[in-house]
């Protein structure tokens, strides 16, 4: 049909409303809509969340014909009103890449070659039985991410939890998300966060805890940066070890010594009861104090185990605990000023305040993850500062579903579905609503993922699986993981959509569809769960990640678990899910509302969602009668933790004289495996590097874009050295971005992790530094 420009306008407006008022919003669009007759292509615009971070902006995504087109922010969308960062606006040309994986391939005689998408199924459950009959229903595993949507996690959890009966199912977010989980559960007894975005709109005070959000929350900060300037009187504090462009937008830039965010976090609460900023009230009706187990190790020997073991103290004994962390002293350990732990203390303590505390990897990626998470909660707890418009701890996610498919569907080896394995009562309601013997599921979880690539290094496990996610690069100390992959009578099966240095190790290679490729939904940061439908045909043989479980299921002969058609297995599986959230603590929205909707937040209750939890006025859960009612505890109070400063698993000294520090910049995605493959971004920050404090460098001889050595015991790394670039490490610190695979950065790093979380501290370990 020839559209004229008359005609096509009148169609886009009838084929989607979404559409009319998304039009008055930027857009970039990678396609001539004209066609060489002149005539101009029909485009149709769609929604769905952006596959980036955890942020989760809404986008419209253009199609011509099965092509993506075009990208604009949805209007819709509450979470970015139509706004997106760079990779947003650039998002779809990651589907295009010249080098997509589109067939399946097998290793034969030690070659990987082509074969039908059938066979290496086959192939794949044929080697998972044998493995499994070979070594023990533990010795098979998979490992999933907070980018596997919330089908894939689901799935994933179903077969090897329920049906081969082995609690080998982790995901990267341990690696991300899992200290903010434990944090939860200490101080809380349940997990998610009480807040949402719309937090930002009311708060006088952010304080960022070590969180680049300007990079890597960039349209969150945009939202800050708007709220601040619309409503003036609003302070912005970057809390922070290194100055980053967050730190720039910043009121004010206060950098912290690695991990003495524990002292400080102790001083500000000492100062808020020093000067009375106490709520009693709140504290009185709504807390209990307790303290855990010191000195608590690293982590770093095989089979490391701990349990901490959580008493109850008073007020008075948490009140003496915390005269180790007067300002005077805090200011020895951690480098912060007297004056500035107390000016922190008094913003967070000023009753006519509203105070928003964000975090991220700065605060997870710790040795003391948990306790610093914990720690946290103190303030805004002893403050009540907390589930109220503008008083909020949140803990933002990395990863755009990391909420809903890692925590939510609980792809963690303790986990299930809203519940944990230990748990009686929710191994029966899995069992039942997966229709297998409650005896399957066994209550004892296996490995964390640290400990699950030590065990394939070991041999304890031998078959793995690993989709969505890049672990030869990302594992921490990673040449000791890498090894462990390459062993002898190992099998690995890798289900990606380029090829990358996890591909590399892989014994089967599975063709994966790319986002809007399939059907699926994600989870973001405020317990937002957002739809999106298959807009594109994916190429070759590609397959989703969900159905390649599938289809492996029933090849293993679980036809009755696995029963869903092609059609609407991702409709099927939605309402499965949604079984196991059936209460007004986690109720989840319907298909057809998800469908309907840019995003729907959870607990979704009569209809309504749910803005604030644990706040009569908000949250239908709370018992009637209260005000606030935390009720992941059996009391229904938050614990205030008292957690000691204690320093990183490895600190510089005379040999490795400096701090390494790792992370992210704006324009790439982890491992740049997506964004190195468009254009603009490429080009933007073609190449890894190593930041290097001016002095350091002038001491050491070094100029900028020169070459560096960064040594450490486990690892060396060459890069080029920015000085004066976008970010600036304090003297003794350098810091690498991780999405260059020609710089394994983590060949340096240490696998040390938080006893509690298991969660890596990728910010910190020992190098030293030589001219290359
Ligand atoms: N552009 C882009 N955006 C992303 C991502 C990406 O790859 N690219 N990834 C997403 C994912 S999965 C994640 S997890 C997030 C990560 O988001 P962030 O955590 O914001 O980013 P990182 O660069 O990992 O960490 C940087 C911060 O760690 C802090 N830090 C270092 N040591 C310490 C310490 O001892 N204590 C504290 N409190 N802070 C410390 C530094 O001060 C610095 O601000 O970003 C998400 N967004
Ligand atoms: N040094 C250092 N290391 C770190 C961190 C750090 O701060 N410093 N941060 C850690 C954190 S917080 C995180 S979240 C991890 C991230 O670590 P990874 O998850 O390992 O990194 P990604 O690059 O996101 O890997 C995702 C992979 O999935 C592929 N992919 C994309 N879409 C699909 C799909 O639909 N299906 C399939 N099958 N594959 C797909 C991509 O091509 C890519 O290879 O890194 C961790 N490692
Ligand atoms: S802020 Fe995050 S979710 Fe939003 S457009 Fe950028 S990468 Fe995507
Ligand atoms: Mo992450």
């Amino acid at each position: 049909m020839k559209l004229n420009r008359r005609s096509f306008i009148k169609s886009a407006a009838a084929t989607s409303a979404i559409a009319a008022a998304g039009s008055i919003f930027p857009g970039i669009s990678f396609a001539n809509w004209k066609r060489q007759d002149g005539s101009i292509g029909q485009v149709t615009w769609k929604k769905t969340p952006c596959r980036f971070c955890g942020t989760g902006c809404g986008l419209l995504v253009g199609v011509m014909g099965d092509r993506a087109v075009a990208v604009k922010g949805d209007p819709n969308c509450s979470v970015n009103k139509g706004l997106c960062c760079v990779k947003g606006y650039h998002s779809i040309q990651a589907l295009y890449g010249k080098d997509r994986i589109t067939k399946a391939k097998v290793r034969k005689g030690g070659k990987m070659v082509e074969v039908p998408i059938a066979e290496a199924l086959d192939l794949v459950a044929a080697k998972l039985q044998e493995t499994r009959k070979k070594y023990g229903k533990d010795s098979v595993a998979i490992y999933g991410s907070g980018q596997w949507t919330i089908p894939d996690g689901y799935v994933a959890s179903k077969l090897f939890k329920g049906c081969l009966g082995t609690n080998n199912v982790e995901a990267n977010a341990r690696l991300c998300m899992a200290s903010a989980v434990t944090g939860f559960f200490t101080t809380f007894g349940i997990d998610e966060p009480m807040g949402c975005y719309e937090d930002i709109e009311h708060a006088d005070v952010f304080v960022t805890w070590g969180n680049n959000m300007a990079e890597m929350h960039p349209v969150l900060f945009s939202r800050m940066l708007a709220s601040r300037k619309r409503r003036g009187n609003v302070t912005i504090i970057d809390f922070a070890t290194r100055t980053t462009r967050t730190s720039q937008a910043a009121d004010k830039s206060i950098i912290f010594r690695p991990n003495t965010d524990l002292a400080v976090a102790n001083a500000i609460c000492y100062e808020i009861i020093r000067n009375d900023w106490v709520n009693w009230d709140f504290v009185e009706k709504h807390t209990t104090f307790h303290k855990g187990k010191t000195n608590i190790g690293y982590g770093t020997e095989d089979h490391f185990s701990f349990k901490d073991k959580p008493e109850s103290i008073t007020f008075e004994e948490y009140k003496e605990f915390l005269k180790d962390y007067t300002p005077e002293k805090v200011e020895k350990i951690s480098g912060v000023s007297a004056r500035d732990i107390k000016y922190l203390a008094s913003l967070y303590g000023d009753p006519t305040k509203k105070c928003t505390s964000f975090w991220c990897m700065g605060m997870n990626q710790h040795v003391r993850g948990t306790w610093i998470n914990n720690l946290v909660y103190n303030i805004h707890l002893l403050t009540g500062k907390i589930s109220t418009p503008g008083n909020s701890p949140f803990s933002l996610t990395g990863q755009p579903s990391a909420c809903g498919t890692v925590r939510e569907v609980g792809t963690l080896t303790h986990k299930l579905p809203h519940g944990v394995v230990m748990n009686e009562h929710d191994r029966k309601l899995a069992a039942e609503i997966w229709d297998v013997p409650v005896s399957n599921i066994d209550p004892k979880p296996t490995y964390h993922t640290v400990e699950m690539f030590r065990a394939l290094d070991r041999g304890d496990i031998r078959f793995m699986w690993i989709q969505v996610t890049n672990p030869m690069i990302t594992m921490p100390n990673l040449n000791r993981y890498r090894n462990g992959a390459l062993k002898e009578d190992r099998f690995i099966v890798v289900s990606d959509v380029y090829p990358t240095p996890t591909t590399d190790v892989a014994d089967v290679i599975l063709p994966a569809t790319f986002w809007i490729e399939q059907e699926g939904m994600f989870g973001n940061s405020e317990r937002r769960t957002q739809h999106f439908e298959r807009i594109v045909p994916g190429p070759g043989e590609t397959m989703s990640d969900t159905w390649q479980i599938i289809e492996v299921a029933r090849r293993l002969g679980f036809q009755k678990q696995f029963p869903w058609s092609e059609e609407n297995y991702i409709e099927k599986i939605w309402e499965e899910y949604r079984r196991f959230h059936n209460n007004p603590k986690h109720n989840m929205a319907p298909y057809k509302v998800l469908k309907a909707r840019s995003g729907v937040q959870w607990p979704f209750v009569n209809g309504k969602e749910t803005r604030w939890r644990f706040n009569a006025k908000y949250d239908p859960a709370c018992k009637p009668g209260t005000d606030f009612d935390f009720y992941g505890k059996k009391d229904g109070k938050a614990w205030i933790w008292a957690r000691p400063y204690e320093p990183a698993a490895e600190s510089p000294d005379k040999e490795y004289d400096f701090w390494l520090n790792t992370g992210r910049v704006i324009e790439h995605w982890h491992t740049g495996s997506l964004t190195r493959r468009i254009p603009v971004l490429h080009r933007a920050v073609p190449e890894s590097y190593v930041e290097i404090n001016p002095e350091d460098a002038a001491e050491l001889g070094i100029v900028n874009g020169e070459k560096v050595r960064i040594i450490s015991r486990r690892g060396s790394v060459v890069m080029k050295a920015s000085i004066n670039g976008r970010g600036v490490p304090p003297r003794g610190m350098v810091f690498v971005p991780f999405f260059d695979e020609s710089y394994k950065i983590n060949e340096v790093t240490l696998d040390a992790f938080c006893p509690i979380s298991k969660q890596p501290d990728y910010k910190k370990c020992a190098v030293r530094l030589e001219k290359a």
